[in-house]
């Protein structure tokens, strides 16, 4: 959980794979979040992108690109790690999570991580 109150929010769409990337990820590193959809006029507001998935943090910093926000968590919190710690290894894990292979089969570790968002 986060040390404030508020949580990370995450604006996606449950079809989007980018947007899945990053909730494995948020869930996996139990952090305190919650998941909207998308309404492209606020994230066009929020961002000058019709681009998601955006992530907002409990400071209302404005994240986009999901390797951006996955690097920018995996650096806030740590624990527990999400990538290996090679470089060279890191950046190839994150090339094939955006992919829908990785998603069908994702590992034994990620698996509880993966959910679908609320319907409204
Ligand atoms: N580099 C961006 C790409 C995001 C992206 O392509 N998002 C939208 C377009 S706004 C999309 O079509 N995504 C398909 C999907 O998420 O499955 C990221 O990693 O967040």
């Amino acid at each position: 959980m986060n040390a404030t109150e508020r949580p990370y929010t995450l604006y996606g769409c449950e079809v989007s794979c980018f947007t899945a990337k990053v909730r494995v990820a948020m869930r996996y590193k139990r952090l305190f979040m919650e998941e909207k959809r998308a309404e492209l006029p606020k994230i066009l507001k929020r961002t000058g992108l019709a681009c998601i998935p955006v992530v907002t943090t409990p400071e209302e910093e404005v994240w986009q690109d999901s390797s951006e926000i996955i690097d920018r968590l995996e650096a806030r919190h740590p624990s527990p790690l999400l990538y290996p710690e090679s470089p060279l290894i890191a950046r190839s894990v994150d090339s094939h999570s955006a992919s829908r292979a990785v998603l069908r089969s994702p590992s034994r570790h990620l698996a509880s991580a993966i959910g679908s968002i609320p319907q409204s």
